[in-house]
């Protein structure tokens, strides 16, 4: 598809990689039951206009790793991000795509695929560091969020923790920073959003899962009972 032949106006400030992708990277339309109802850019499905005619439901999952301390890894988007950039969030989210290795629903196999692929390609993690089957897919959420006047998101978000020491390499067209937290550091963190503090934002989904589901999810990480508390039936609207 030529660049140049971008819809809705203008886009003469968007990032040329950020810019790609948008174009590139074909999502997944759902309905509310999370049954595939057809695909669309990432571009037109993060447009506030289309979001707001209401088709442009899609699905996307957000990884929560965790190192063998159990603390969380977590991410400052980069600069360029069309949307939400620059704020903290999760370790890494992002869209499995319209093809068949990400459109496999057995156990969320898509998803894993695809939360594999973007853990090498946000933070350079290696594949092997992170195998699929080490991913538990906790639940899923659906939620609606602004970024800007023309940017958003309305997904059907897979939570998958995973659990593993791992090698970074964060690429910086997508990440601007990272750090690892335990659950008081996390505390902290959203203290400092919350009033307010200069440069400090959090993303609309991991405030979200962070206030309905994180704190009692990590507990179970370190008490090993984490699985009692997968639930794939509920779709939770947040
Ligand atoms: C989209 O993430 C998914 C969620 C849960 C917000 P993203 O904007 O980071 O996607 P990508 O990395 O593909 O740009
Ligand atoms: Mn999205």
């Amino acid at each position: 598809r030529p660049l140049s032949s971008a819809p809705m106006g203008d886009d003469s400030g968007m990032d040329a990689v950020q810019r790609r992708l948008m174009l590139e990277d074909e999502c997944i339309l759902v309905d509310e039951n999370d049954k595939v109802v057809g695909h669309d850019t990432k571009y037109n499905c993060h447009l506030m206009e289309k979001i707001e005619k209401g088709n442009m439901l899609h699905r996307a999952f957000s990884v929560f790793l965790f190192n063998s301390k159990y603390e969380l890894l977590l991410q400052q988007r980069s600069a360029t991000k069309v949307t939400f950039p620059l704020v903290w969030t999760n370790t890494c989210c992002s869209h499995p795509l319209y093809r068949d290795t990400e459109l496999i629903d057995e156990n969320a196999l898509g998803v894993r695929n695809a939360a594999q692929r973007k853990l090498r390609d946000e933070l350079g993690i290696p594949s092997e560091d992170v195998p699929v089957d080490e991913f538990t897919p906790l639940g899923r959420i659906l939620y609606k969020a602004a970024s800007d006047g023309k940017w958003g998101e309305h997904e059907l978000d897979y939570v998958l923790f995973i659990v593993r020491d791992v090698n970074l390499s964060p690429n910086p067209d997508e990440v601007k920073d990272i750090k690892y937290v335990n659950p008081e550091q996390l505390r902290e963190l959203v203290r400092k959003a919350d009033g307010g503090e200069e440069g400090l934002k959090l993303s609309p989904w991991f405030k979200l899962i962070v206030d309905n589901f994180l704190l009692e999810w990590w507990d179970r990480v370190h008490k090993g009972t984490l699985n009692e508390a997968v639930d794939m039936k509920t779709i939770h609207k947040l």
